[in-house]
């Protein structure tokens, strides 16, 4: 199996969490404090991550799942022979649906994911690589921005950037503009782009993923503060913030915070850092913006991308956008 996986750990990595780091600083000296959200996915986020994905009110990834199994074939007649990029692509799990469609045509397969949790990118490319026999992976360990920079030589007539899972919702406007530009940068005229995206629906229904009754979501937000901790040195104490998630109707996203239980300092020995925190101020450390299908079809098109399909599920809840350069 070792000659059909190559793992690249993108060199930059160290120097991306070097700046990431002074990210971290300006996100905690603002008078309204934010962390980015890359910090959740240590590979003990990735885990939990998954697990929000099996959560009953966690419609998001079920209802990919299901528009995914619904439209594989078509996409795959459509890009003919195609590897596969996936950015932010974690357990892999809804990417095997793709690959079973291009196998099931006698398509070759070759994949290349992207993570920045290199230990779950290792796991779920060596489960694949049993599970298919003429599978190709060429796994890229960093961040997207790096990664779209890096892509090796194409092997297979066209290519197809897979972002899926509505994770283009945790990049504010400047940031989602910036990320289409990368990836328009890094594909060829012809070639697909992939976008899932979470649509507008009742606030109850959004509300409810984010606040889930078993507390997963809030277990996942609060593990920021211990990677933060591993990572700089901190003294981030958990049990003194608590989750809090709200939909925000005026600007169409949920923003997920930790709130400070109590007046107290924190420190981030490596970064030099002394935080101060009033008794209830919080640190939002996500945003999760829900789109309208026309909204972002027009963004697509600004930058070049021409969506060919557009799947959904019958309530609208999920938009999957297949798009061509
Ligand atoms: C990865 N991303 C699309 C998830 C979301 O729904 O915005 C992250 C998440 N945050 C809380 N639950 C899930």
């Amino acid at each position: 199996n070792s000659q059909r996986l190559i793992i690249k750990h993108l060199r930059e990595v160290a120097s991306i969490l070097t700046v990431a780091g002074s990210d971290v600083v300006n996100g905690l000296s603002q008078a309204r404090k934010t962390l980015p959200p890359r910090y959740f996915y240590s590979d003990r986020g990735s885990e939990l991550f998954e697990e929000i994905c099996e959560l009953p009110e966690y419609y998001v990834t079920r209802t990919e799942t299901a528009i995914l199994e619904d439209c594989a074939a078509e996409i795959a007649e459509i890009t003919g022979k195609c590897e596969l990029v996936e950015l932010g692509s974690g357990s892999s799990t809804k990417t095997r649906i793709l690959l079973d469609a291009y196998n099931q045509l006698g398509l070759p397969l070759r994949y290349l994911p992207v993570d920045v949790s290199a230990g779950m990118l290792e796991s779920s490319a060596k489960q694949l690589l049993i599970d298919y026999s003429n599978l190709e992976i060429y796994a890229l360990a960093g961040t997207y921005e790096l990664a779209l920079q890096q892509l090796p030589a194409k092997e297979l007539p066209t290519r197809m950037i897979g972002f899926i899972g509505s994770t283009l919702g945790n990049l504010n406007p400047g940031e989602c503009e910036i990320f289409f530009s990368q990836v328009t940068q890094a594909l060829q005229v012809g070639e697909y782009f992939l976008l899932g995206v979470d649509l507008q629906k009742p606030k109850h229904i959004i509300e409810a993923a984010y606040n889930d009754s078993q507390g997963v979501t809030a277990e996942f937000n609060l593990n920021m503060l211990e990677h933060l901790n591993r990572l700089y040195n901190g003294n981030f104490d958990t049990s003194q913030f608590k989750h809090w998630a709200f939909y925000n109707e005026s600007e169409n996203q949920i923003e997920m915070h930790l709130r400070s239980l109590k007046q107290q300092t924190v420190e981030l020995h490596t970064l030099n850092l002394r935080v101060n925190f009033a008794a209830g101020e919080t640190i939002m450390t996500e945003i999760s913006r829900k789109f309208d299908i026309e909204t972002i079809q027009q963004q697509l098109k600004s930058h070049g991308l021409v969506s060919k399909k557009v799947f959904t599920d019958v309530n609208n809840w999920f938009g999957l956008f297949l798009c061509q350069l």
